[in-house]
């Protein structure tokens, strides 16, 4: 049984005819060689796509220029318009998109149409946007004289997106460049290539319906190469990029020695604590889904349990018996809790991650390894693992993308915030409390750092109406919801003069 995905790939025109650089409905032919997409699923082949030529890169962007002259000028209620549509023909192709998620890169099912379902809700959140795109009035200093702020479009988006959520990340930035006016080329990473090109021909086919000009939604396809042509490219006033650290810092500098705007949303190392007053349940509950989630790999993914010390043999012996009632294999089959890893070199991180926190003195409360056997044949298939640990530990301040948890102990809350704010990163954070100066003290200026910070949630699972993001090394970008909006656009501030005075302002006087 391969759970539809055949036929699921069949109607999302995944086929050899796909080659990968795209300017919407028209795919590009483009010398380069193929690479081969494998799912961590059952590591067999899916589909081959084709790289994206530095010739086929030029002649994206020109078309995206173009686009961008045509589509700015487009009411954005107009545009709003066309993001309904392509939310309801994500509506249409939800389970089979989500299938496509799931056998691409091993989150389960239900995760998969998760992300499909963000991508429907940020949909929905733009178009009633297309008609708030506000901007403020203000009070001019000079008689007779009006001043007020407008948002304009910005131009060429480029989208970098990380394989862990290939799509909607995407949709986040894209459906919310497309009613501010803007044109977007997206670069997908090339371990999720397959679930791009299925969200090309949903989007572009819209385009097409509504016949709107090829350039508006492009894809290139390849490694960090091509994601390089656009970091570099003085054409693209801003680059959205997701994934690690080190690719963040890597776009960040080469968009911001040519004065680009960059937005980063990179690796974090998300912590709960979990105090003397939280309701256990609830902690085990959203420390375990933070943790073995997606197989650990969402930025989101809960790395750190900082638990009180007269609550922490409880805790991890709770944890520990959860983790034995987990069950790892085929994430297409509802049964299993945790998929694979997303390749081998995962599988490797993950391992050498293990030999080092027991190198640096961790000690292991459930242990993790390979599975092997029937249904394990890919070799990602990891088991989710428990160590305690130090929070100086070199392991325990790196993001390793895998479910291995590292167990901490306080005995005093300050001491316990100094110990979660203490990582490079920045992005994802919780207490689990009932108790209110607790939880008041975690949000407030002297509490968690990061961009999200939850109480009696875990880290993950940020819905798509705040905006998302976080500090520190994760890269200071926002996406998403809120006013996350304004930095896909350019803000002008215009004032009027409407009498037949001059006066300067600063009260400055200039005659002749
Ligand atoms: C990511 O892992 O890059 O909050 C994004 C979450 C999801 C998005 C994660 N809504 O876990």
């Amino acid at each position: 049984d391969n759970f539809g995905i055949q036929e699921a790939l069949q109607r999302l025109h995944v086929n050899k005819e796909n080659l990968g650089t795209s300017t919407g409905v028209e795919w590009m032919e483009t010398n380069e060689e193929y690479q081969t997409s494998y799912s961590p699923v059952n590591g067999l082949a899916i589909a081959k796509v084709q790289s994206t030529s530095e010739e086929a890169y030029e002649a994206v962007v020109e078309k995206a220029q173009e686009a961008f002259k045509f589509w700015r000028k487009k009411p954005a209620p107009f545009r709003g318009e066309i993001v309904r549509q392509i939310g309801n023909a994500l509506r249409e192709r939800k389970e089979d998109l989500g299938k496509l998620v799931s056998y691409e890169m091993g989150k389960s099912y239900q995760e998969g149409l998760g992300e499909v379902q963000e991508m429907i809700d940020i949909c929905d959140f733009a178009i009633g946007l297309s008609r708030q795109l506000y901007g403020l009035t203000m009070h001019s200093e000079r008689p007779g004289h009006r001043m007020y702020e407008q948002w304009h479009a910005l131009g060429i988006v480029g989208v970098i997106s990380a394989f862990n959520f290939p799509v909607a990340v995407w949709s986040w930035n894209t459906m919310l460049a497309w009613v501010c006016g803007d044109v977007c080329i997206w670069k997908p990473s090339e371990k999720a290539a397959l679930s791009a090109l299925a969200c090309q021909h949903i989007a572009a086919k819209v385009f097409k319906d509504n016949g709107l000009p090829e350039g508006i939604s492009s894809l290139v396809i390849g490694n960090y190469k091509v994601g390089e042509y656009l970091s570099h490219d003085k054409r693209i006033p801003l680059v959205s990029a997701t994934g690690s650290t080190r690719m963040g810092k890597l776009v960040g500098e080469a968009v911001g020695s040519r004065l680009g705007r960059s937005l980063l949303e990179l690796g974090g190392n998300n912590a709960i604590i979990i105090t003397p007053n939280a309701d256990l349940d609830i902690a085990i509950r959203g420390a375990l889904f933070g943790a073995v989630g997606t197989a650990g790999q969402r930025c989101t993914s809960t790395r750190r349990l900082i638990v009180h010390d007269t609550v922490y043999e409880e805790v991890k012996s709770r944890l520990a018996s959860a983790y034995k009632n987990l069950t790892i294999g085929n994430p297409l089959d509802e049964n299993f809790h945790v998929g694979p890893l997303i390749d081998k070199d995962a599988v490797n991180s993950y391992l050498a991650a293990i030999d080092k926190v027991k190198a640096e003195g961790g000690k292991e409360v459930v242990a993790g390894g390979l599975m092997e056997g029937e249904g394990y044949e890919s070799g990602c298939y990891v088991k989710p693992c428990i160590f305690e640990a130090e929070n100086h530990f070199q392991i325990v301040q790196h993001e390793t993308f895998a479910p291995i948890l590292y167990l901490m102990k306080y005995s005093d809350l300050d001491e316990a915030i100094d110990m979660h704010n203490g990582v490079p990163q920045g992005l994802s954070s919780a207490i689990m409390t009932t108790n209110m100066r607790e939880a008041e003290l975690f949000l407030s200026v002297a509490g968690s750092d990061c961009g999200i910070a939850n109480v009696n949630i875990g880290t993950s699972g940020a819905e798509i109406g705040g905006a998302f993001g976080g500090e520190k090394e994760t890269g200071g970008g926002r996406e998403s919801g809120s006013d996350a909006w304004k930095a896909y656009m350019r803000r002008q501030t215009n004032t009027i003069n409407y009498t037949t005075e001059l006066p300067l302002a600063q009260g400055i006087k200039f005659h002749i």
